[in-house]
């Protein structure tokens, strides 16, 4: 994070011109800046687009004297007129991707965030921080829904690999409680801006931010994993799938064997086309550094694959036909070659963690329904029943759980924009995936 450091977001003061009465805003800041505030940011509602760019301007090169960085609420366009730090987006907003395109690698970029599905989601964004909105209800903002309240910063802190900050009537008497659970900063409107001294009311809640921060919580983090990510991008995926009346029948047995079959074939390529990868990528990793870990689970999905996939998925076709299908090339739906095309283009990608990815989510995907179909399913008049225990055997799960371990290491070593491209990989693998299905009818 090269952008901010987490002491500048300390003591952040937010505008709000309506509580500031008949006095001059630059006043107000200059002071607050000489009372200790790390940061601003510019959040002004009721103000044309023509004033705000004035009065950020204006702040721009009042706080550059203090190298006090200038965000500004809302507005990337006019960020990045004025020539400011960075934007501070609520989740209504611009997107963040957005936002970084316009602005660029440099610029900071701050969210709220309104409850812990948001900061699960922001561990996907190329954000500098995020703010706790509200930390507890305040009259400054009255739109707001849940308030966090400390136990939900410092669950937030634990859960984040981004500096947090807490927001929502924090003052000297509120504050110390949030640092010490953890976050990296308060931000201040009323506190600051209502107050009759605002140098005074900013050395208060510097000093106590300070203190607080010599007896701040050292708790392991709890960090969101990226597959815990991963699978909440593609529930809605698998929820599809999953309703699908060819898997309902499969777990009662009643799926005619003609759907089966042409399903058959399509998973029995793919998986051949599967193999291949996984010795291309064996090869691949010789020399990496957690290659030996890689390895070892490529070896153990390829002897699974061999040993039920491989030529023995002959077995499973024997059980059910009495004979082994051929697999003739206009059998393999578009949609499985398009799956397989784009995960051959995403092996070849120069990052470990980009190329295990593409091979992540079509087993993880499989065992998830296989999963969700041993628990649904009637053993006893169930012609599919092998099908089904293949897909949530204790064998498979254990394949399944020591690549997702692999693919969470590789995300956890992996800057952001490498997150997100893991993501991007998995969730375009999961929609080839989901087509398919849709293919078979
Ligand atoms: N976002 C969440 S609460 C809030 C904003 C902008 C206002 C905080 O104001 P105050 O006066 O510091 O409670
Ligand atoms: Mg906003």
């Amino acid at each position: 994070m090269g952008r901010i450091d987490r002491s500048a977001l300390g003591l952040y003061l937010v505008t709000d011109r309506a509580l500031a009465g008949k006095r001059n805003l630059e006043t107000i800041v200059e002071e607050a800046v000489l009372g200790g505030v790390t940061m601003v940011q510019l959040r002004e509602k009721n103000c044309s687009k023509e004033e705000y760019v004035r009065l950020g301007k204006s702040m721009k090169s009042l706080l550059d004297k203090y190298n006090v960085p200038l965000i500004i609420n809302d507005d990337v366009e006019v960020a990045a007129v004025c020539g400011a730090d960075g934007v501070h987006l609520g989740q209504s907003d611009t997107s963040v991707a957005m936002a970084r395109r316009i602005l660029g690698p440099d610029k900071i970029i701050g969210l709220s965030v309104e409850n812990f599905d948001q900061v699960q989601q922001a561990e996907m964004l190329d954000v500098d921080y995020i703010a706790a909105s509200p930390v507890y209800r305040t009259r400054t903002k009255k739109d707001t829904k849940t308030a966090f309240r400390p136990e939900g910063v410092e669950k937030m802190v634990r859960m984040s690999s981004h500096p947090v900050i807490g927001i929502g009537r924090m003052n000297a008497d509120t504050a110390p409680e949030i640092i010490r659970r953890g976050a990296d900063g308060v931000a201040v409107v009323s506190a600051i801006i209502s107050a009759k001294n605002p140098r005074s009311a900013a050395q208060a809640i510097a000093k106590a931010v300070g203190n607080a921060r010599a007896n701040k919580s050292d708790k392991s983090p709890d960090r969101i994993k990226w597959s815990a990510i991963a699978d909440l991008c593609t529930k809605d995926i698998i929820g599809r799938i999953s309703k699908k009346p060819f898997f309902i029948e499969m777990g009662t047995g009643k799926l005619k064997y003609q759907h089966f079959h042409s399903f058959m074939i399509q998973n029995e390529w793919i998986f051949r086309q599967y193999s291949q990868m996984l010795r291309y990528l064996e090869v691949r990793t010789e020399s990496s550094e957690s290659a030996h870990r890689i390895d070892n689970l490529i070896m153990s999905l390829i002897h699974y694959l061999n040993d039920n996939m491989g030529p023995d998925t002959s077995r499973m076709h024997s059980f059910y036909l009495g004979e082994s299908p051929l697999i003739r090339d206009e059998s393999i739906s578009p949609s499985s070659r398009a799956l397989i095309r784009f995960m051959k283009t995403n092996i070849r990608e120069e990052s470990v963690g980009v190329a295990l990815t593409t091979l992540y989510a079509y087993p993880h995907i499989v065992s998830l329904l296989g999963r969700h179909f041993a628990a649904n399913s009637n053993n006893e008049s169930n012609r599919y029943i092998s099908w089904v225990n293949l897909y949530s055997s204790p064998e498979f799960s254990h394949d399944m759980q020591q690549f997702t371990k692999v693919v969470d290491t590789l995300a956890r070593d992996s800057d952001i924009h490498r997150k997100i491209q893991m993501l991007k990989v998995y969730r375009k693998c999961s929609k080839l995936i989901l087509s398919i299905w849709d293919s078979l009818k």
